[in-house]
């Protein structure tokens, strides 16, 4: 298989691929945007280059009608979620020096910058990777922040799962050296306004308007073409020259605890241990094929779970994950973005294909897949024992928003317990957050200052609120059709209402909710998952699983916001009424409600 085999230069390849083709470096004009100060955005080429920096470019929807207001979002890569304190105290400050003075924890265990304008990035990602952080392959066409259970007390694993969660994130990394030139060293920035001579820049058809893309191994890269001549083109030893037809997403879980909804990845890594001995790790079992993006009216697009390839010991880890990759770079379509995830791959030619496929990239067999046992997901609130024999708290974050509003100092409290304890954070692919390794001498303290600034550590929420998660959606994202983290909140008032009112206040729904059909907060695995379709109106999915392993379905399309809680009542009227001993309202709606539905409602 020669490398990128299915990226020729034809007239089908999507535009973002003749861009990547065309700019390898992925440096794009951006270093001279920066230095520009007439500029406060990106043009529309660099806008694709930025995401591989971790960096989108977004306008305040809130203010849309005085015109476009440009500001960034700053996404950062966090294997298995670990932020140790001295990381947390920048990343807060840079929130609130160059951002919005909050910080988004993400449904991915990684943190989120929103609304830094364009004189804010340089010191921002300077400062992140000061640091030892990055925003590297945080977005764009490459391997993702890698998901790991975060949670110290769910297994003995749990370290040394989060070690190869960080082993297989740095061997997935693109080596993209302009990140460094630009962000880090600051030597790209010095170029404004001394090229030589413009970039091709694409037409709507994905064409060249201007000079041709090089051919093939021409061995020139337009990055910082200038007064230093071209340079080399850079080449990445796994990604080759276009790097991967679209996102690859990775994600480890360690059963019985699906916290990282990891069917919903395109590479999933399922701990297998000795029945006998359960602190002994054997292997993974391979997971592949997952993703939930989908677009309203699209039949083409849908969400899927992955599939089950097989079993490997350890050792194996690493020549497994890059089979993978490589096998989406290489059989991923490059035509159509809608169709290039790993998933459709997978829907196409099979799970046994595939099989054969990574064995021959990995260099061994696998074996039969082993058995696995999920029981739940989610995460534990309040103070627990940690293995080691100090403490972890669980923290509820609504919506994964660290910040300040009057009645709950969030962001305040936490910069002051990590300042004064030098507490390890970690965030979990629940959008919350965790503080480990707690002395028991400091447990009064942190539980003192938390609330201080109106922050609970135990009852800190409803159980249905608790188990919710909501998208960013509006004003940030350029794609939410329907607000979300600004909606949810309200809506779980009513919920919470409603289920008192039904003598059901302690129970817990998995709520989910997104503002389009992209899938960011994974509504479809939801027991109740909200998907907005147009301002104020969602689809209604109902029917996901506590062990996240089984798609919900749609119930409603297109339903008001203010007839959310109608079209809901009546349904949870009667799981109160006709549940089993102990059933979930999930499992309730797919076993009566969703089986009276003779065929899924048109998208
Ligand atoms: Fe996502 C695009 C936010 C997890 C599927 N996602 C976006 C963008 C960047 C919008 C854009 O392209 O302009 C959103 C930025 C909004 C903002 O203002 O912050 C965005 N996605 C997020 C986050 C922050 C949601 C959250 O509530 O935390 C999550 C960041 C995770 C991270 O740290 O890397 C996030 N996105 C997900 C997930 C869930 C997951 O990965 O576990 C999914 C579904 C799983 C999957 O990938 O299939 C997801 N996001 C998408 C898609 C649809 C991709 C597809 O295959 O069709 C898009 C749109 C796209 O890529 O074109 C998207
Ligand atoms: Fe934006 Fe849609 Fe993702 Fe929500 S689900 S953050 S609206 S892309």
């Amino acid at each position: 298989m020669s490398e990128n085999s299915s990226a020729s230069t034809t007239p089908a390849l999507s535009k973002n691929e003749l861009l990547k083709q065309n700019d390898p470096s992925l440096a794009g004009d951006m270093a001279a945007t920066l230095a520009d100060p007439a500029l406060d955005r990106f043009s529309a080429d660099d806008e694709q280059f930025i995401k591989f920096h971790g960096i989108y470019q977004q306008d305040d929807r809130d203010r849309r009608k005085t015109g476009k207001h440009y500001q960034f979002m700053i996404r950062n890569r966090v294997p298995g979620g670990i932020v140790p304190p001295e990381q947390y105290l920048v990343f807060d400050d840079l929130a609130t020096r160059y951002g919005n003075d909050t910080l988004r924890i993400t449904s991915r265990q990684a943190f989120q910058w929103h609304g830094v304008v364009k004189t804010g990035l340089g010191p921002l990602m300077r400062r992140i990777n000061e640091v030892l952080s990055t925003t590297l392959a945080a977005c764009g066409d490459v391997a993702r922040n890698v998901m790991a259970p975060a949670t110290p007390a769910t297994s003995v694993l749990v370290e040394q799962v989060l070690a190869d969660a960080r082993l297989v994130s740095e061997e997935l990394l693109p080596r993209a050296t302009a990140y460094h030139q630009i962000w880090v060293d600051g030597t790209e920035l010095n170029l404004a306004g001394e090229r030589e001579e413009p970039r091709t820049t694409l037409g709507p058809d994905g064409q060249p308007l201007s000079a041709p893309p090089p051919a093939e191994g021409e061995g020139v890269s337009r990055c910082g073409a200038g007064p230093r001549g071209a340079k080399p083109v850079v080449e990445d030893a796994l990604y080759g020259r276009t790097y991967l037809p679209r996102k690859f997403k990775t994600a480890f879980a360690i059963p019985p605890l699906n916290d990282t909804d990891v069917f919903t990845n395109c590479l999933g890594f399922v701990a297998i241990v000795d029945p006998a001995h359960p602190e002994q790790l054997l292997g993974y079992n391979l997971l592949a094929g997952g993703g939930l993006g989908m677009s309203h009216g699209n039949k083409e697009t849908f969400p899927r779970l992955a599939d089950v390839i097989g079993f490997f010991p350890c050792e194996g880890l690493v020549a497994v994950a890059k089979a993978v990759l490589t096998a989406h770079r290489d059989f991923g379509d490059r035509t159509n973005r809608k169709h290039a995830r790993l998933k459709y791959v997978l829907e196409e030619r099979g799970a046994n294909w595939f099989r054969g496929e990574v064995e021959v990239r990995a260099g061994f067999k696998l074996d039969e897949a082993r058995p696995m046992n999920f029981q739940k997901q989610g995460d534990l609130f309040g103070w627990h024992q940690q293995a080691d024999g100090s403490r972890f708290l669980g923290l509820y974050v609504e919506a994964g928003r660290v910040k300040n509003t009057p009645e709950r100092q969030l962001k305040i409290a936490l910069r002051r317990i990590v300042e004064k304890h030098r507490i390890e954070v970690r965030l979990t692919p629940s959008q919350n957050l965790l503080l480990t390794g707690v002395r028991a001498d400091q447990q009064a303290d942190i539980t003192a200052i938390l609330a201080e600034h109106g922050v609970p550590v135990e009852n800190q929420a409803a159980a249905v609120r608790r188990a919710s998660m909501a998208c960013p959606s509006m004003p940030t994202c350029g794609l939410g059709l329907a607000e979300s983290e600004r909606f949810l909140p309200s809506l779980l008032d009513q919920f919470e209402h409603e289920l008192a009112t039904l003598g059901l206040a302690d129970e817990e729904i998995i709520v989910r909710m997104t503002g389009c059909p992209n899938g960011c907060a994974r509504p479809y695995m939801a027991e109740i998952g909200f998907v907005g379709r147009a301002p104020n109106k969602y689809n209604v999915y109902l029917g996901g699983n506590e062990t996240s392993m089984r798609l919900n379905r749609e119930f409603r399309a297109s339903v008001k916001s203010e007839e959310i809680m109608n079209e809901l009542r009546p349904v949870l009227l009667r799981w109160r009424d006709e549940r089993q001993p102990g059933e979930r309202f999930g499992d309730f709606a797919m076993r009566t409600v969703l089986a009276e539905i003779p065929a899924p409602a048109t998208a």
